[in-house]
């Protein structure tokens, strides 16, 4: 109490050394509650003990982090840099300390200062630089990296603002800029030394011995900031680099300034300060996306410069510097398309900084640079404006038009039967509308391996949208099954799983070795286990119904069926389904008789997740499930069968609520839209079954814990283009539940706000909006026959409990240590540099 209230007569006391871990770290907390100039020294509550937790923690990272730069310093092996415009980090203290291995003795220590470990964590924001699953995959990768003792390092941005704060209104989803860095972040350290210059605009200036360079314009300096990586029981603490815009001293008219022209004197602060304002500026306007394309190319030159400026830091001492050599230190992966901008730069630099000519930069480009593609959605396949690419990075232009006329006359002197394919494979547009670049396209063409982030993905990309390629280079392309990281992800967000888990394996080596997950099949028919998993599921069940009470004033009973479906809000992913599925059942339910109802499976269903600020249907979809659930959970006649919650704000902190909690979870989208999911895998993994389609990882997950723990329906990816078709031609009938949902919604059962725009999508034959583009009204009756069947199986306790540990039994593979080892092996070719 003492401490809470005012410390400084106390601390001394407590500052004693004393023996024990807990008692040393109690102290460290205290010290930096004291020194650490954040906050007024008197005060002790929980944000204030976050702070000078973290603070402490912090300590350990740096030295850890310190000993592992040396140590890669002094053996010099090969590293991979992951180059990604996105993290969805989500909090960072849980996992340090679990990852340091000193959770108890944390938590012992604040108990000595009055405050609970559990109740200290929530205190921290989220660092959500990110949008979705391609930002956490970042994060996962982070973290197995470290674990796998790998010399591999994340660089991104360090955005002001990262994803929007969803707050839910009577008129939907409204957006809020969430600043994570308000007070501060603790785990970022500040290099004031690593400062390199970004170019934009300017002009080509031809020297006079007929090397070229870029010139004018405005630069930008790129400052960095680190923050360390922990891996799990491992001494490797990696450094995920984020850069921050700055404008110099120099840069500052002091003239203008004093003339009282503030505007125009620091005009330069102002412009590079937009660079890392926020994640993903809107980019329909065309100062939208110049500032997106400034982030990309920020992102890239800075990384580039740093990469290099450590290749020849390293190569010091070993006679002249050998470029031939980088690719032999270097692996560079672009996460999309995003940093594309990486393969011009490294040109750039190589040859008009280095001194290179175009074969030798050539050369090691393409041996450093591979790229993952995430997607087939069309409006994902980036494509810049060439006029655009001129005027902001005119040397970079130079050189795409080189890349492209070079490989136009490879093709056609070793390819010509691929002459008619030219023009879509090229990387160029020409059309005269609008000419543009083709990122993709670009990265194909320059990159050593290509691959896909599951294997129905990676196939459909082989045989659809880089089919042409893969004639040319038939083993560029690859298959790397995405993963998630089992610390964050079971281990520390369900420590009662956890530890039923390792009693029943009699190790905790399950937790960087996830195929000994397959152990507890062994046991599948123990009662034993039955109960003690049963109740851990329960108690988790009961701490997020506690969750939604607390952000919905919804309350929910943990004896229902928790079915969860929480991603982005996109039609492909198709929420429309499930809500018009759960609209169906509330009428049925409705109509019943008190006596049919007793054999209702009770249910509740959540829905969480964001829409971007500007997709119209997709913020119907969140009001309409709000309508839906304002109206079902004050029926009474209903209430006790099905409640439907939206859960606001979804992010990575609500996931490690909600995943551990969940019994059902949706991964419903149309077959070949999905290229991966990743929370489908999280789900499995904390023993939950899926309800899904033939999508993505969903395809490998259901092979993996067997078909028959697996809710299946819908189409198939292939028959997806003759369903659409056959839709065109008019050949579609509705199924009559899907009519009477529809209905139903328009008869203003929900509310009055006009739902016809976005129902209208699932009608008509074709159109812009129209003509059931995903198919929802195509895959709903099978969709309906899957979920009597869960409602079925869930009658059965002991099926349903048999089902949720083969479901745990079967996700070893769906590790991200998994995925990180084949990169490791498959692409970059690195190996292990543990710090002894
Ligand atoms: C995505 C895919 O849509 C997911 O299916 C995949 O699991 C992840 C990671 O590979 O990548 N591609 C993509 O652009 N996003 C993905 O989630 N989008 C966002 O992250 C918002």
């Amino acid at each position: 109490e003492t401490i809470k209230s005012g410390i400084p007569a106390e601390v001394p006391a407590v500052a004693q050394p004393l023996a024990g871990e807990a008692t040393e770290i109690a102290s460290n907390i205290i010290y930096h509650a004291q020194y650490s100039p954040h906050f007024s020294p008197f005060k002790f509550e929980p944000e204030q003990a976050f702070y000078a937790t973290a603070d402490s923690v912090r300590d350990r990272l740096i030295k850890q982090w310190n000993d592992t730069y040396l140590h890669y310093h002094k053996v010099n092996p090969k590293q991979t840099y992951y180059l990604s415009m996105e993290y969805l980090q989500g909090r960072a203290l849980t996992n340090a300390i679990g990852n340091l291995d000193i959770q108890d003795a944390y938590s012992d220590a604040l108990k000595k200062l009055g405050h609970e470990l559990e109740e200290i964590v929530e205190q921290e924001k989220d660092a959500a630089l990110g949008n979705g699953g391609l930002g956490r995959l970042a994060s996962c990768f982070l973290d197995s990296m470290a674990t796998l003792n790998l010399p591999a390092w994340g660089y991104g941005l360090r955005y002001r603002y990262g994803l929007f704060k969803q707050r839910i209104s009577k008129g939907g989803q409204e957006e809020i800029a969430e600043d994570w860095l308000e007070k501060f972040s603790p785990w970022e350290i500040v290099r004031h030394d690593v400062v390199f210059p970004i170019r934009f605009f300017g002009h080509v200036d031809v020297l006079p011995t007929g090397s070229r360079k870029w010139v004018g314009g405005e630069v930008i300096q790129a400052v960095a900031y680190d923050v360390p990586i922990p891996g799990y029981k491992t001494k490797n603490t990696n450094s995920l680099r984020l850069w921050e815009a700055k404008a110099c001293a120099e840069d500052f008219n002091l003239f203008q300034f004093n003339d009282g022209q503030y505007e125009s004197a620091a005009q330069l602060h102002a412009t590079a300060q937009q660079i890392c304002a926020v994640l993903y500026p809107g980019d329909a306007t065309e100062s939208g996306k110049l500032l997106r394309l400034k982030q990309q190319f920020f992102l890239c030159s800075a990384s580039l410069q740093d990469i290099m400026f450590r290749f020849r830091e390293r190569q010091v001492g070993k006679g002249v510097l050998q470029w031939s050599e980088f690719p032999t230190k270097v692996a560079v992966q672009l996460n999309d398309t995003h940093p594309t901008l990486a393969i011009p730069e490294l040109m750039r630099l190589l040859m008009d900084e280095e001194g290179l000519g175009w074969d030798d930069a050539w050369d090691i480009t393409t041996r450093t640079i591979a790229y993952t593609n995430h997607t087939v959605l069309p409006e994902a396949l980036e494509k810049w404006s060439q006029a655009v690419m001129w005027k902001l990075l005119p040397r970079l232009m130079e050189i795409i038009e080189e890349i492209d006329k070079r490989f136009i006359a490879t093709v056609q002197s070793t390819r010509p039967d691929l002459e008619t394919k030219l023009s879509s494979i090229r990387i160029l547009d020409h059309n005269p509308q609008k000419p543009v670049v083709r990122m993709a396209n670009l990265c194909v063409v320059s990159s050593h391996m290509v691959n896909g982030v599951a294997q129905l993905h990676s196939d459909i990309l082989k045989s659809d949208l880089f089919a042409d390629y893969v004639s040319i280079w038939p083993t560029k392309f690859q298959n790397k099954t995405n993963g998630i990281t089992p610390r964050r992800w079971l281990r520390f967000c369900s420590p009662e799983l956890s530890q039923i888990i390792t009693k029943w394996l009699k190790t905790d080596k399950w937790v960087t070795n996830l195929d000994l997950l397959t152990k507890l099949r062994q046991f599948v028919d123990n009662e034993e286990l039955y109960a003690e998993w049963e109740s851990a599921k329960m108690a988790n069940k009961q701490r997020l119904a506690q969750y939604i009470t607390q952000v919905t004033n919804v309350s929910i009973d943990p004896n229902t069926l928790f079915d969860i479906q929480v991603k982005r809000i996109h039609e492909y992913k198709r929420q429309l389904l499930n809500i018009l599925g759960t609209v169906y059942r509330y009428k049925k339910i409705k109509e019943m008789s008190p006596e049919e109802r007793q054999k209702v499976t009770p249910r509740t269903v959540m829905i969480g997740g964001k829409a971007f600020a500007t997709y119209t249907n997709a913020k119907r979809i969140v009001k309409l499930v709000n309508d839906v659930g304002a109206v079902v959970n004050s029926d009474p006649e209903v209430n006790s069968y099905l409640k439907v919650v939206f859960v606001p704000n979804y992010n990575v902190s609500v996931a490690e609520m909600l995943i551990p909690g969940s019994e059902l979870s949706q991964h419903i989208s149309t077959a070949g839209m999905e290229a991966s999911g990743t929370s489908n895998m999280k789900f499995a993994l904390n023993g939950c079954l899926i309800i899904g389609t033939l999508d993505g990882a969903n395809v490998e997950i259901r092979e993996e814990i067997g078909e028959e723990n697996f809710f299946l329906f819908g189409a198939r990816a292939e028959e997806v283009p003759r369903l659409r078709k056959e839709r065109e031609n008019g050949l579609f009938k509705p199924d009559p539940r899907f009519e009477e949902a529809k209905q139903f919604i328009r008869s203003g059962a929900f509310g009055s706000y006009d739902y016809n725009p976005l129902l209208e999508s699932l009608e008509g034959n074709s159109g812009y909006g129209r003509g059931d583009y995903f198919l929802v009204g195509y895959d709903f009756p099978s969709y309906m026959d899957a979920q009597a069947r869960v409602d079925e199986a869930y009658k059965d306790r002991k099926r349903w409990i048999k089902m949720s540990i083969l479901s745990t039994a079967g996700s070893g593979k769906f590790s991200s240590d998994r995925t990180i080892s084949q990169y490791a092996k498959e692409i970059w070719n690195i190996e292990e540099c543990a710090v002894p």
